[in-house]
């Protein structure tokens, strides 16, 4: 059962509100709570079949409800939904386990002898309280003590004699319905008086209901796929077009240090959403069916969503394959649209074994492609070229228009939206027009050294290897340059998807009050290491774009070279729009960064590739160490490209220590990977 320090939930009296004002002791995070205090006088308190409660303000605007389970909340009036309740609670009803003794005006009498349970989502008893010799006990014990609590069997007045902690939070949005109230929960201690009566309401409510939360920020996160630091403002190609993210850095902070936590989709994907690393969970492949193996576990979208958030999300936000979207974690999703023929087959859930190309594809002409023979290790989706398809009628432009419309229309309660755009990832297919901004006699290419792998360890060696028949086959055939102007023209494509966002979201009434996040699930190589892929533990595929706008927190055009993984998003977030933080989250809050981009950080980024291989990347270090013991050791201050390996020398010995000490401490057995999925031909 979830324990909690909240204990009851009181009626803020004005002298409560006066203390509270004047208290020098409260947190500063419970500064925009101060004030005088709004109470919204209940009309009628309903108490529904299968325990739900609701609360409506004279005005008629439902202000709260609590629902315990199965209820038969239809629809309410706020946000186009009227509440359909069953029985108006009066004089013997219960609220909770507590027995009403009248309603009068505005004010709930409930019979102290009855005390009252506050109970979770989950219908876990989360605290009691009672009156007990005239003192408001507030106790978290069970449900079972209640009967042991000796209780004043007169109805009492409470008087709030000392604040003891006060907190808020947007709630009600039990089993999958929207939140309704902002709860206030205030733990106090008070004193009846023998003989008055004992009053006190099950939510304590300022001025604000569903339509007017203000203070809870909304969420935009914008996620793409596989694309490493060549956009503009990284500077990580000479001659990448992405004015949209350039724009958006503008805005706020870049963190020109971030690191995924593995090298590929699925991996990354599931540590990034549910704060874990792979060392802890044991997802490492992307073949994983991970709320499959981790049943229950918690993820950004479902925490958002159990606080209160409307969560929508739509295109690749988790590993793309059929199968791997857990549908509970939102509200709302518009699944992704495939424009390669083959995933868009998997999609459909056809046989992906009878698979062949249409006429005219494979549109790099590749005879290797065409038959779907090896190598390449993924024939079916190893293309590239200008597609006769306009933006809004590719799978990332129909996902944007989706996203377009929820933001034009937002709704009423705060919302958590994520826009997964699949571009960068093969198929390189986008529209002529970005193949011309790139000729590929004029791309710069990244720099190459020949024999870069000469002083890397057997682990290293097999990991750069395995798509060594990519590499080659595109050497061979002479398309070397044409690959770097379709990832190019893929990089611009995927930024003219992040400037429709951007500006749907200005465009729209949630313009001010929206986080907005921007990330890439990992990196790629373009031949670097002898690599033509993503998968390794080198700064090609771990170091990726991040950048936060959080209205309030974060300052225009602010940078930080601080080394940090996307494992912490989730905890930032939290502390951003003020969730509680679930246990056993491996990562870190980056607000004190967000608000400081240059206070010392002592703390590198951890990448892990399969079990038991680790980067560790300090600012300016960065320390392989392989599951066989293998090391490599780069400076980054005087070796940006990671030519020369370090680790052998004995100078550097302490330097390696120290990075290793943020190696994890255990590394999980490897999750198996679901056979039906592991016939899709490892889709990443
Ligand atoms: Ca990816
Ligand atoms: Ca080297």
């Amino acid at each position: 059962m979830r324990r909690i320090t909240l204990l009851c939930t009181i009626i803020l009296s004005a002298q409560l509100a006066a203390r509270f004002a004047t208290g020098a002791s409260i947190p500063p995070a419970l500064e925009p709570f101060l004030g005088e205090p709004v109470f919204v006088p209940m009309q009628q308190l309903w108490h529904g079949r299968g325990g739900t409660n609701i609360v409506t303000a004279k005005d008629g605007t439902v202000v709260a409800f609590q629902s315990l389970g199965s209820n038969k909340i239809r629809r309410s009036r706020d946000g186009g939904r009227t509440w359909d309740a069953d029985i108006e609670i009066g004089p013997g009803a219960t609220y909770g386990n507590a027995l009403v003794d009248e309603i009068k005006g505005d004010i709930l009498y409930v019979n102290p002898r009855a005390g009252f349970l506050w109970r979770s989502r989950d219908h876990g008893v989360m605290a009691v309280c009672a009156v007990q010799n005239g003192l408001l006990k507030l106790d978290e014990r069970a449900a079972d003590t209640l009967t042991e609590l000796k209780t004043d069997p007169r109805k009492s007045k409470v008087t709030i004699r000392q604040l003891l902690s006060l907190s808020s939070g947007i709630d009600g949005g039990a089993n999958g319905s929207p939140p309704t109230y902002r709860r206030t929960v205030a733990v106090a201690e008070a004193i009846g008086e023998p003989g008055k009566q004992f009053s006190y309401g099950p939510i304590a409510v300022r001025k604000s209901t569903v339509s007017q939360i203000p203070s809870k920020p909304n969420v935009l996160m914008i996620i793409a796929d596989d694309l490493n630091d060549w956009i503009g403002c990284l500077g990580g190609h000479p001659d990448v077009k992405t004015p949209n993210l350039d724009r958006l850095a503008q805005r706020g902070l870049l963190f020109a240090n971030a690191h995924c936590v593995a090298p590929l989709c699925n991996p990354s994907r599931v540590a990034t959403f549910t704060g874990q690393c792979p060392s802890t969970t044991g997802v490492y492949l992307n073949g994983v069916v991970w709320h499959e193996v981790l049943p229950g576990i918690r993820t950004i979208p479902q925490h958002f969503k159990a606080n209160g958030y409307y969560v929508a999300g739509g295109g690749k936000v988790y590993h793309h394959p059929p199968g791997f979207n857990r549908r509970s974690d939102w509200n709302e999703y518009f699944d992704q649209v495939f424009d390669g023929h083959y995933q868009a087959r998997l999609a459909r859930g056809e046989d992906p074994a009878t698979f062949a190309w249409p006429e005219g594809f494979p549109l790099n002409q590749l005879p290797a492609v065409k038959a779907l023979a090896r190598p390449p290790q993924n024939p079916n989706e190893f293309d590239w070229g200008p597609f006769d398809r306009e933006d809004l009628q590719m799978g990332d432009g129909q996902m944007v228009q989706w996203a377009e419309k929820f933001l034009a229309q937002p709704p009423k309660q705060p919302f958590f939206l994520a826009a997964g755009i699949y571009r960068p990832h093969l198929p390189w297919y986008v529209s002529r027009q970005y193949f011309d901004m790139y000729p590929p006699d004029r791309v710069a290419q990244p720099p190459v050294k020949a024999d870069d792998l000469n002083d890397v360890p057997e682990a290293g060696l097999r990991i750069a290897a395995e798509r060594r028949g990519d590499l080659d086959l595109v050497m061979q055939a002479g398309k070397y340059r044409q690959v770097l102007q379709a990832y190019l023209a893929s990089v611009t494509f995927c930024d003219t998807m992040v400037g429709r966002l951007l500006d749907a979201l200005d465009a729209g009434p949630a313009a001010k009050n929206t986080i907005i996040i921007f990330w890439s699930d990992n990196g790629w190589h373009f031949g670097e290491k002898q690599h033509l892929h993503k998968s390794t533990l080198w700064e090609r595929a771990t170091h990726v774009p991040f950048l936060v706008v959080a209205p309030g927190v974060t300052r225009e055009q602010s940078r930080t070279t601080r080394p940090v993984s996307l494992v912490d998003l989730f905890p930032t977030l939290n502390e951003l729009c003020g969730l509680p933080q679930p246990a056993g989250l491996d990562g870190v809050s980056l607000v004190p960064l967000l608000r400081d981009p240059g206070r010392a950080w002592d703390r590198p980024a951890v990448t892990t590739h399969q079990q038991g291989n680790h980067a560790v990347c300090s600012e300016r270090w960065r320390y392989i160490r392989y599951a066989d013991g293998g090391e490599e050791l780069y400076d980054h201050q005087n070796d940006p490209n990671e030519w020369t390996n370090f680790a052998a020398k004995p100078e550097f010995a302490t330097v390696k220590a120290e990075l290793a000490k943020w190696l994890p401490k255990t590394d999980a057995p490897a999750a198996s990977e679901k056979g039906k999925h592991k016939k899709a031909e490892k889709p990443e």
